[in-house]
């Protein structure tokens, strides 16, 4: 099993996105790992963009993502770093097809209401920059053998 770091963004918790966002992951059949509404710091926040630090838009990125509340969670379940980075959408809204998050929910990349990580690395790092270990859950689910064969 895999598990995959998903924040709503700033911009889709003030939008109300939060409840569209987690029906999706729990309808695909993805088990909630761990979920809390928190403000990240600035250094935070520049640590999980670490990799963006040369671009143009890397501060306002930061400053923003910092900026207000965050829904930060851990999903897990088969190969769900990829099916999140498919059901995300692409980076910028007008590529991303109906159906995705960011083709259904929002036009301007800046304010693209979701993050998902998009390597298992990157989804290990993540997870340990935001979460505690006993913030996060064990439980089976009881859907699980409906959804693996
Ligand atoms: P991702 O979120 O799809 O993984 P990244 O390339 O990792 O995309 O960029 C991180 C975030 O930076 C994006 O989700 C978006 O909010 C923002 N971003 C990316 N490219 C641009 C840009 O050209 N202008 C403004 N913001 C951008
Ligand atoms: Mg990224």
């Amino acid at each position: 099993m895999e598990r995959t770091f998903i924040a709503v963004k700033p911009d889709g918790v003030q939008r109300g996105l939060c409840g569209d966002i987690i029906k999706r992951f729990e309808r695909r059949g993805f088990r909630l790992v761990a979920a809390k509404l928190t403000q990240a710091s600035e250094e935070r926040v520049k640590t999980h963009y670490a990799d963006l630090k040369a671009a143009p838009f890397y501060a306002g990125l930061c400053e923003y993502m910092a900026s207000g509340p965050v829904l930060a969670m851990v999903w897990e379940g088969r190969r769900v770093v990829k099916l999140a980075r498919t059901m995300l959408g692409e980076t910028d809204p007008a590529e991303s097809k109906p159906g995705s998050v960011r083709g259904d929910l929002c036009v301007d990349i800046g304010r693209n209401v979701i993050h998902g990580s998009d390597t298992v690395e990157n989804a290990k790092r993540e997870i340990d920059l935001w979460f505690t270990a006993d913030e996060m859950l064990d439980y089976t689910s009881c859907a699980h053998a409906c959804l693996y064969e």
